[in-house]
């Protein structure tokens, strides 16, 4: 059986976000879904996410292609996360190109093109200018 495993923060849920957990899936029989927690936000990009980390698992946990979902704490654990949940493929956009290929040796390491003209932070910019 191949199990995938994708990360992401999932703020603002768009259908970027719809996009590439459906193409992930398509890659396997089950897809994980690495939720990054509000701390490991906070220490990446200065803040907190719009939603809390509780409300996007909550959101990703109920997408019908998704099997199941875990906190991401650290970008670090990567490894330990693919290990642990005994994925074969982990599944990224390509903002990640190449930043992942260090786990190539436990699974594939596959990017997916992003949806273009959406973005979480371009939603909050536009809700702002209102
Ligand atoms: N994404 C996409 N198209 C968009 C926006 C996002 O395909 N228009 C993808 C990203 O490439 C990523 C996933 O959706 O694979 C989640 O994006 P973010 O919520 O921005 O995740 P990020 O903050 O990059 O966290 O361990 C990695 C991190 O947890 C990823």
């Amino acid at each position: 059986m191949n199990r995938v495993i994708t990360f992401g923060t999932f703020d603002v849920f768009h259908v970027g976000h719809i996009n590439i957990l459906e193409r992930a899936a398509s890659y396997g029989e089950e897809l994980i879904v690495g939720v990054s927690s509000d701390a490991l936000n906070f220490s990446k990009k200065q803040r907190y996410p719009i939603y809390s980390e509780s409300d996007r698992m909550k959101i990703i946990s109920s997408l019908k292609f998704v099997t199941s979902v875990f906190l991401e704490e650290s970008l670090e654990l990567k490894l330990d996360y693919i290990k642990k949940y005994k994925a074969s493929t982990l599944v990224m956009g390509d903002d990640w190109e190449g930043r992942f290929d260090w786990v190539k040796s436990e699974c594939d390491v596959i990017y997916l093109p992003r949806t273009p003209s959406i973005s979480t932070t371009e939603i909050i910019e536009v809700v702002r200018k209102l």
